[in-house]
């Protein structure tokens, strides 16, 4: 790889410090939404939505997020459970340890230093990405997401199968752990936020994507602090949950994590009982998506033609087939023009010329992705509002 910087002491210090000291410029200002404010016009991230600050969760406004491909860092949605840990990156380690023969405790210079550095360009997204359209169904708690929580960068760092290979997997390792080095205030007490996959996704490198990724760098940078720095995972095609930020720990064990946020949290239940929970699997791959991102919604049209534009993102690990807008409620379809790249992994951006007259007053789209699965008109309700992708829809006047 040739345009990863090498790592040193002060892009770690400063990659550290830089997320955290970026933030008390934000303010709060009223706003529409009940919980968003946003930052003060001017600067690069002008507009974004802010839900909190303590811990820091914030969106870009739809139209910022679709002017490019690749999602510029400071356009980039944040969502932390908890703020972001100080880490020492100078005497941090990284340990590796359950069911391997060789447990591992490695240092960011080694980590940098003895394994291949690759680079991947994949989506990210929450799995509660347009929560408040899923409220309108009836309301769940939650980071009320519109429709911003998702991003496409270039992430860089050492495959975790090579790490895992080095450290000797035992032959009935079944899942990765992974748990972060923030602290989560819980009524249960303080937790770190944790993730796990299957060891099948771990080990399911392909030349060009890795199963998963340990990753220093983002978009050719240090990490800062809000993205995990100095090491988070990236899982590409998996829910943004799974890509635990402040990464201080990998556990090889028989069975998905324990942690609060793989046992009893990003699951689809209705009732939430305690059978339900321990009944159903942890959510992995995100779902197909897509949404409209210019015009707003109750923008004003003429008659005539209107050019929309917006994101689709596959279903995690297929690539975007076709996007299609519809101005009468999905009776006829219109295709739109891919703008961008296709690839796995990736969202890609679309436009569409729409014909309309006084009598539109709505525009859906919808995508569909190289395995075939498409978005549905409606999805069923579910009690944290995960996964919501049902036909994105635009109102016009
Ligand atoms: N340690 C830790 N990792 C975490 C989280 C967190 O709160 N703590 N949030 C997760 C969730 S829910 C998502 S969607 C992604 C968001 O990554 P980003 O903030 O870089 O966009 O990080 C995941 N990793
Ligand atoms: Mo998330």
């Amino acid at each position: 790889m040739t345009d990863l910087p090498r790592l040193n002491r002060r892009h770690f210090l400063t990659g550290a410090a830089g997320g955290a000291l970026a933030l008390p410029g934000w303010q709060l200002i009223s706003d529409s939404a009940a919980t968003a404010a946003e930052k003060p016009a001017g600067s690069k991230n002008d507009g974004l939505i802010v839900h909190g600050t303590s811990p820091m969760n914030a969106e870009p406004k739809l139209a910022n997020l679709v002017q490019s491909w690749m999602t510029p860092t400071e356009l980039f949605y944040i969502r932390s459970h908890a703020p972001v840990p100080k880490i020492n990156a100078q005497n941090f380690r990284l340990s590796v340890e359950g069911l391997v023969d060789r447990p591992i405790s490695i240092s960011l210079a080694e980590l940098n230093g003895d394994f291949k550095q690759h680079s991947v360009t994949c989506t990210l997204t929450c799995a509660g990405n347009r929560r408040t359209e899923h409220s309108l169904i009836k309301p769940v708690k939650g980071v009320p997401w519109q429709a911003g929580a998702i991003g496409n960068a270039k992430w860089s760092g050492a495959r975790l199968a090579e790490l895992l290979k080095k450290a000797g997997l035992r032959e009935n390792a079944k899942h990765v752990w992974f748990e972060g080095l923030d602290q989560i205030e819980r009524s249960s007490g303080v937790i770190p936020f944790g993730g796990s996959i299957p060891i099948e996704k771990a080990l399911d490198d392909s030349p060009t994507m890795p199963g998963a990724l340990l990753t220093t760098h983002m978009n050719g940078q240090p990490l800062n602090g809000d993205h995990g720095a100095p090491l988070r995972m990236v899982v590409p095609g998996y829910i943004g949950a799974r890509s635990v930020k402040w990464l201080g720990k990998i556990i090889v064990s028989d069975r998905p994590s324990p942690n609060h946020y793989v046992a009893n949290a990003y699951k689809i239940v209705t009732k939430g009982s305690k059978l339900e929970w321990a009944e159903r699997g942890p959510l992995y791959r995100f779902a197909v998506n897509s949404v409209t991102c210019t015009p707003a919604s109750r923008s004003n049209a003429k008659n005539g033609k209107l050019t929309v534009a917006g994101y689709a993102v596959p279903s995690g690990g297929s690539a975007i087939k076709q996007v299609e807008v519809s101005s009468d409620n999905g009776t006829t379809w219109t295709r739109a023009k891919i703008t961008s790249a296709i690839r796995e992994y990736c969202w890609a951006l679309w436009s569409a010329e729409i014909p309309i007259n006084v009598s539109t007053s709505q525009l859906v789209v919808r995508a569909t992705d190289s395995q075939g699965q498409t978005q549905p008109q409606n999805i069923a309700w579910n009690m944290k509002g995960y996964m919501f992708n049902a036909w994105h829809r635009t109102k016009v006047q």
